[in-house]
């Protein structure tokens, strides 16, 4: 019934945009490109759900990120090529791709040796408050921890530069395989 509505209603938008037309209006019927184009943080919930990433940070497993697995989950999700360690690259690559302000790369890198270790990260962000900052305004639910849901959202709205609420199947396919791709 739903579906017979939204027919109907497409069909006089399309008669619309035909009537407009011939008064020399352009008109953009772009909207199967939507339905099939468009991702948003429900899209990144289901996918997180389902390839358990995130049950492998929750190391406690009280289905929640306490603030010590939360450095862990970016130390991880950061740490693309998953050797353990942040280069530069991957550093910078974060900084744009979840719009990371105030890391200063090279007072983290404490023993000067070119690369982030687990420790020397810790420091790092907990001298910015960069992630205590994301984990206080993620927690919407207020328990001290944050929940997948909480987690998607969160991570979405760093991905989603424009603040649309969505991303093009292009733009979060890209995301998703670099940093939550198994
Ligand atoms: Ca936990
Ligand atoms: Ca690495
Ligand atoms: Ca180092
Ligand atoms: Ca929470």
């Amino acid at each position: 019934m739903k579906r017979d509505r939204t027919n109907l209603w497409r069909k006089a938008g399309m008669g619309l945009c035909l009537f407009l037309m011939l008064g020399a209006v352009g008109c953009d019927d772009d909207d199967d490109e939507d339905d099939v184009g468009v991702f948003n943080n429900d899209t990144l919930f289901e996918d997180i759900t389902a390839n358990s990433v995130f049950d492998g940070w929750d190391s406690d497993n009280d289905n929640g990120l306490n603030e010590d697995e939360f450095m862990t989950s970016f130390f991880d999700t950061w740490d693309t090529d998953d050797n353990g360690m942040l280069t530069d690259a991957e550093l910078t690559a974060a900084e744009q791709d979840f719009g990371v302000i105030g890391a200063d790369w090279d007072a983290w890198d404490m023993d000067a040796n070119g690369t982030l270790e687990i420790t020397e990260f810790q420091l790092g962000v907990e001298d910015t408050n960069l992630l205590t900052n994301w984990f206080t305004t993620w927690d919407v639910n207020g328990t001290d921890m944050i929940e997948d849901r909480e987690f998607a959202d969160g991570v979405f709205g760093l991905w989603d530069a424009d603040g649309d609420g969505m991303l093009s199947e292009i733009e979060y396919t890209t995301f998703y395989d670099t940093y939550y791709g198994i």
